[in-house]
């Protein structure tokens, strides 16, 4: 199967989960610098402190891209090195730091795909109400003005939020990511203010580098009831309506979901006027999808979370060490469902892969059961962009065995091995990597 014309082939990765440097240059300290110093918190108290190093080892990783064909690299920029209290002058050395990169990847033939926010919130910021409040998310349009105007002459892709649903759900619903509460409902509120985030900073991007393509990457899966084979049930509707539409329809359509309208409206309070939602939908140029799996979930008594979800219980099921299940399928469902309810906007898959444990053995990395998973979603990407969907380009997470969240160094999605058991932190390709290049050289699967 041939990939489009013009596909975008590129690796994925994010600032805390590989850069380490976590105090110097003038950084600032984010929320998952506090949260990892918090005892519990992360498998085995690991922390993002030297991560993968990339700070120093850049050049390295640049190699990387550059001999596994890789035509663009998509990394985020961490607020705190850029603006270390979150809000007002900006941290040169944090900007040279990034333009060294930006053009680092240019020399080698790499267009850089920059994400404003991967999670790393600062600290400053978190103290004066974070993500609950309206005035984050004017403090996020003026940093992403100020990232813009820095790199803007050189970078052109731009994609603001990485996957707010996380944000919303793990970091203020269950409580298992930074900043870490555990308010279900006020979360709401949270998923508001990312949104007006995100709308705010695109004209301040588009002002600031003309010729800027901004995009959204939300993290996305079809949706099941338990019986897989029926059509989806009240509860699958429900989280659908949570999970997906509710950082899709207010961007495409301009609208809240209706199973949710009323709650966000209550629970945003004082945060919400009229006319946010017209600066939420600004027109964007592209849709990042980050896709693993589906959700499978069955019906629970709470009146909003109206579901709970389940592991699929079928003979067949198989499954990454994330416990994800693995569903090709669920990606072209998902690709195609975009294109049918949303306009067929231009998308980018910004992330997929998968976590799989392996060592290095000789210098080798046999990563067969990760090339199989790869096989199976770019087929079914492939397929679905021959239907239509208007699919330009691919994303694989990850370049690096890399800090994944509260997993620590446990789970590792790279198609380089690095190596922390050992604590070099040598890179070893991995045979999924290989494979990976001879795929982007053909442009078929
Ligand atoms: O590592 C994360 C990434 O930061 C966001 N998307 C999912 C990946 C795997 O969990």
């Amino acid at each position: 199967m041939k990939f489009p014309d013009g596909f975008t082939w590129g690796a994925a990765t994010a600032a805390y989960q590989v850069e380490g440097a976590w105090n110097e240059d003038g950084k600032g300290r984010s929320i998952w610098d506090d949260f990892c110093r918090k005892p519990g918190k992360v498998r085995n108290g690991d922390t993002g402190d030297l991560a993968c190093d990339s700070y120093h080892r850049w050049p390295e990783d640049v190699k990387l891209l550059q001999e596994g064909g890789f035509g663009a690299y998509r990394f985020s920029v961490s607020w705190p090195r850029v603006q270390p209290g979150g809000r007002g002058r900006a941290n040169q050395a944090g900007l040279d730091w990034y333009s060294r990169l930006v053009d680092g990847l240019l020399e080698a033939g790499i267009e850089p795909w920059i994400t404003l926010y991967h999670w790393d919130l600062p600290s400053s910021l978190q103290e004066s109400g974070g993500w609950y409040e309206r005035s984050t998310a004017e403090a996020f349009a003026d940093y992403a003005d100020v990232v813009a105007h820095a790199l803007g002459d050189r970078v052109k892709r731009w994609i603001t939020l990485n996957e707010p649903w996380v944000v919303t759900a793990c970091g203020h619903a269950l409580g298992i990511h930074a900043p870490g509460f555990r308010r279900p409902y006020s979360a709401l509120r949270v998923a508001h203010c990312l949104l007006l985030a995100h709308g705010l900073a695109v004209p301040r991007i588009r002002a600031a580098s003309p010729g800027a393509l901004v995009g959204l990457t939300n993290n996305l899966s079809v949706v099941d009831g338990v019986r897989i084979d029926r059509p989806p049930s009240k509860a699958a509707r429900r989280f659908d309506a949570i999970a997906n539409r509710m950082f899709m329809d207010p961007v495409f359509n301009r609208r809240w979901p209706t199973e949710i309208a009323g709650a966000v409206d209550r629970q945003a309070g004082r945060n919400l006027r009229p006319g946010d939602l017209e600066l939420i939908g600004v027109p964007i140029d592209f849709l990042g999808v980050n896709n693993y799996s589906r959700t499978i979930v069955k019906a629970s008594p709470l009146p909003l979370y109206s579901f709970l979800p389940v592991r699929p219980a079928y003979g067949h099921a198989a499954f990454t060490s994330m416990d994800w299940e693995i569903c090709p399928e669920g990606l072209y469902r998902l690709l195609m469902g975009i294109a049918r309810d949303y306009g067929n906007p231009p998308v980018y898959i910004t992330e997929n892969g998968a976590a799989f444990e392996e060592r290095p053995d000789g210098g080798v990395v046999r990563d067969g059961n990760r090339i199989d998973y790869l096989r199976a979603y770019l087929s079914q990407a492939a397929r679905a962009a021959a239907e239509g969907c208007s699919l330009r380009g691919y994303f694989v997470w990850s370049l690096l065995d890399n800090f994944e969240w509260a997993e620590g160094y446990a789970r590792t999605f790279g198609l380089v091995h690095v190596d922390y058991e050992g604590g070099t932190l040598a890179r070893t390709p991995k045979d999924s990597y290989r494979w990976l290049a001879q795929v982007i050289g053909r442009n078929e699967i």
